[in-house]
């Protein structure tokens, strides 16, 4: 996918109208932490539950507290209890323990997984659950149990006691998910990993990997080494990939992008590339009108069938020859093989066709972009049993694809595409309004069944345009809303600016990597400030351990950022990692009261960047970022605010492990208790 021509200007200190619009939000919304009352009963989950029904008393998360997994379904559900335990023990920093055994061994304070639901509406995804003085997760499936023990999860990192009731909770859509387009810009396996945990934390199920582009292909080879980039995925790293998706329930479907968008394919096959009537040889387009062509696709397709266990395979399809007219050849080879009736436009319906044939081999369904397929351009129609991804209007509509007998997936441009250097989702829009049966341009479908749900897609048109910490930071609000509109329940707060809130305080999933180093006493620490330019540069995300998010407040003098952390700290180091809106003039504090302020440090003349202030000298239990002085016009923004008390470690001793723990979930409710 390139650019749309919708694309719209992304978001940055330069963006004065967004930052105008912005604040016009949040002063449109003043009382946005306060939620309606109906949602007070509600527990706060991403997605929010189908149903709940309050009860009398409460459940408490404990030190003594067991993950125990039915024994008369022990080998069904094992991994999901292991599973669940170990993220226990991340959130906890504790070791939480697994144990398979009958009903009646169950205490309170244990939190039970077990089948035999005979709730048929919860279908093969949905569970029952049951808070009380213990936890009672009751599904059909262990898909189910698991999206069980993600709900629990997140209520357990936002409290260590949860109100009591119980829940039947199910999703509206199968699939529910991300692609990365990791063909034009290589992101690293603990990235994909995180995404893997993330997804499932969302209950989300489907991670779509486009895995070769303009500027890379991105699996090992062994039919054709050639064509692999330097970086790249082993089989192995694959296969890992593919495992770790298995114990958190997402399905890993790869991409080959055929027979456009195969630069890197090309650069090594010049010899493959489709020539013009001009003489022009096409970089991206291979020549459906060479054999050679389709023996070196068929490889390819061959080998890594079976890589991926997953029943699906995409196999692109998009955005390849537009002007037919040009390539005579094309029309040969069509006529040769379709009839004397065939169009040019059949050299690619044809080869849909033949690829959906060897997929079909291969045990699996084939996938493919929807804007290639036109009516009345062909003799040829591609085979109905292709499942149609649908971006774009192009072609037949959603419906049309259907009564041509497909199943569609929404991949509508607005609001799923997060293009680097381009259009953002409009969350507003995807949370407050859209649901994954709105298409693109509007339309809508007869049959929502047909329609398996939906994913965020993530496009590196330009590659360097951000990291991927920054990445994984920007798409963080829109994959809740997505999670949220593709589970299709009744949603818990009318609008994005009170879904934020939520989003912050459920957090990421226990473990997700942190940028900062270990011993960061400011790590998820409690944080106020003096204001917020917009609900989605919170305050929080100053001391969310990532470089990818950030505070920023309103464009006045002074501003402050006050941290505790929790008791009185020695500090002696205290990182700063500016946006582009920076102080000249700020000073570090410290006070044990949070009135009486120590200054540790201070200047009138920084230039932002990153400011790692060494050899301070102070304790407290608060510590503030007095800002007297913006560089900008603009307000303050920070990526991060990081404190440590290095000791040793700063007088050149080597370091040692700290005894500070660095999981962010010794700062968790959980934690607290224990
Ligand atoms: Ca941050």
């Amino acid at each position: 996918m390139r650019f749309s021509p919708h694309a719209r200007v992304s978001p940055g200190p330069g963006a004065v109208l967004g930052a105008l619009l912005g604040l016009l939000l949040a002063l449109a919304v003043p009382l946005a932490q306060a939620p309606a009352h109906a949602a007070d009963a509600m527990p706060r989950t991403i997605p929010a539950l189908q149903q709940w029904t309050a009860g009398t008393g409460s459940y408490t998360f404990g030190p003594a507290s067991r993950v125990i997994t039915d024994s008369v379904h022990s080998s069904a559900l094992g991994t999901t209890g292991q599973v669940f335990a170990d993220d226990l023990t991340q959130l906890a920093g504790r070791t939480v323990s697994h144990t398979s055994g009958p009903a009646s061994d169950v205490r309170p304070g244990d939190l039970f997984l077990t089948l035999g639901s005979t709730d048929t509406a919860l279908g093969t995804e949905g569970y029952a659950l049951t808070v009380a003085p213990s936890v009672t997760v009751r599904a059909r499936t262990d898909a189910g149990a698991f999206y069980g023990t993600r709900t629990v999860l997140q209520l357990l990192k936002q409290s260590p006691t949860i109100a009591a009731g119980s829940a039947r909770d199910w999703p509206a859509k199968p699939e529910r998910g991300l692609m990365v387009d990791v063909g034009r810009k290589f992101f690293t396996l603990p990235w994909l990993q995180g995404q893997i945990r993330d997804l499932a934390y969302l209950k989300m199920n489907y991670f779509h990997l486009h895995v070769s582009d303009t500027y890379g292909f991105r699996l090992e080879s062994v039919s054709h080494p050639e064509i692999t980039s330097a970086e790249h995925y082993t089989k192995q790293q694959i296969t890992d990939l593919i495992a770790l998706g298995a114990r958190y329930h997402v399905t890993v479907v790869p991409e080959i992008d055929m027979p456009g968008h195969m630069n890197t394919t090309l650069a090594a096959h010049p010899e493959l590339r489709l020539t013009n009537s001009a003489g022009t040889a096409s970089n991206q387009y291979i020549d459906l009108s060479n054999p050679a062509a389709y023996r070196l696709i068929k490889d390819l397709i061959t080998e890594y069938l079976p890589l991926f266990p997953a029943e699906y395979w995409h196999l692109g399809a998009d955005e390849y020859v537009t002007n037919y007219a040009n390539y005579p050849q094309l029309l040969s080879y069509a006529r040769d093989h379709y009839g004397a009736d065939a169009t040019a436009k059949d050299a690619y319906y044809g080869f849909i066709n033949w690829a959906d044939s060897l997929v079909r081999a291969g045990g699996k369904t084939m996938r493919m972009w929807n804007d290639g397929i036109k009516p009345g351009d062909g003799t040829i129609t591609p085979n109905a049993d292709i499942t149609v991804d649908y971006f774009n209007v192009y072609g037949l509509t959603p419906q049309q694809l259907i009564e041509a007998g497909h199943t569609v997936q929404n991949a509508s441009w607005n609001p799923t595409y997060y293009v680097f250097g381009g259009g953002r989702p409009n969350t507003q829009y995807m949370y407050e309004t859209w649901n994954p049966d709105i298409f693109q341009g509007g339309s809508t479908i007869a049959a929502p069944s047909r329609n398996r749900g939906s994913k965020l897609h993530v496009w590196c048109d330009h590659p360097d345009a951000e990291t991927e910490e920054r990445t994984a930071a920007g798409i963080m609000t829109p994959m809740r809303a997505l999670a949220q509109r593709t589970w299709g329940s009744p949603l818990l707060v009318p609008t994005l600016a009170e879904f934020q809130p939520i989003a912050t305080a459920i957090g990421r999933p226990p473990g997700w990597p942190t940028d900062t180093a270990a011993g960061d006493l400011a790590l998820g620490r409690p944080v106020t400030v003096s204001s917020t330019e917009a609900p989605a540069l919170a305050a929080e995300s100053a001391v969310d351990g990532s470089y990818g998010s950030r505070w920023s407040s309103a464009f006045a003098d002074p501003q402050w950022l006050t941290i505790d952390l929790g008791g009185s700290q020695a500090v002696d180091r205290v990182k700063l990692t500016w946006e582009a809106a920076y102080a000249t003039a700020f000073q570090i504090q410290l006070s044990d009261d949070g009135a009486t302020w120590n200054t540790v440090y201070s200047t009138t003349s920084a230039s932002g960047g990153t400011q790692n202030l060494t050899g301070l000298n102070g304790s407290g239990r608060f510590l503030r970022v007095n800002l007297t002085q913006r560089g900008t016009v603009y307000g303050y923004s920070l990526w991060e605010v990081e404190a440590y008390h290095d000791g040793a470690a700063s007088a050149e001793v080597p370091a040692v492990t700290s005894p500070v723990a660095t999981s962010p979930a010794v700062t968790s409710p959980v934690a607290a208790t224990t």
